[in-house]
């Protein structure tokens, strides 16, 4: 009976989250109801970046009015093993999560991504109409032109500290 519950719990999710997301692109989308728990991360002082993984040219499109905001940016990882994003963390927001776009039936929504595997010797562009981290509940709105320090954690308590431009709604990539 409990798998009954969650399969149509998550049911009803999916299709609240398809009618809140169907026009709004980033703003006044609602996130409603797919009850992901924020996870708990050690100090990102005292966590190593995964070998051979940088991260490069992170940016903010900034939304006003306390409106969820999203995070892009470049991953390379140059080491011998794939590095898994597993989330990530910003001061001053109430809720970080790593999001992908999909397109189910021609209507756009976001999806919570557990992880994001970047291959060895590959790449990952987190990129408008694809993946972001976004950052939700504000305690204030991002100023336009400054810098924001957000946390991007791995699999096995690894972690990258990136400095992000603050960007108008309006930037596009
Ligand atoms: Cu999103």
């Amino acid at each position: 009976m409990t798998r009954t519950f969650i399969g149509l719990a998550a049911a009803i999710a999916t299709a609240a989250s398809l009618s809140a997301h169907a026009h709004g692109g980033h703003g006044g989308h609602a996130h409603g109801g797919h009850g992901h728990g924020q996870p708990h991360f050690p100090d990102a002082a005292s966590a190593a970046a995964p070998e051979g993984v940088t991260v490069s040219d992170c940016w903010i499109r900034a939304m006003p009015n306390g409106l969820p905001s999203a995070a892009y940016f470049k991953l390379v990882n140059t080491g011998a093993r794939d590095a898994v994003l597993i989330g990530a963390q910003a001061d001053g927001f109430g809720r970080v999560m790593l999001h992908a776009n999909q397109t189910v039936g021609g209507m756009a929504s976001m999806v919570h991504a557990d992880r994001v595997v970047v291959p060895a010797g590959g790449d990952f562009d987190f990129a408008p109409g694809g993946h972001h981290v976004m950052l939700e509940k504000p305690s204030a709105d991002p100023v336009i032109g400054g810098k924001l320090p957000i946390v991007l954690w791995f699999e096995g308590n690894r972690a990258i500290p990136v400095e992000c431009d603050v960007s108008a709604p309006s930037r596009m990539k």
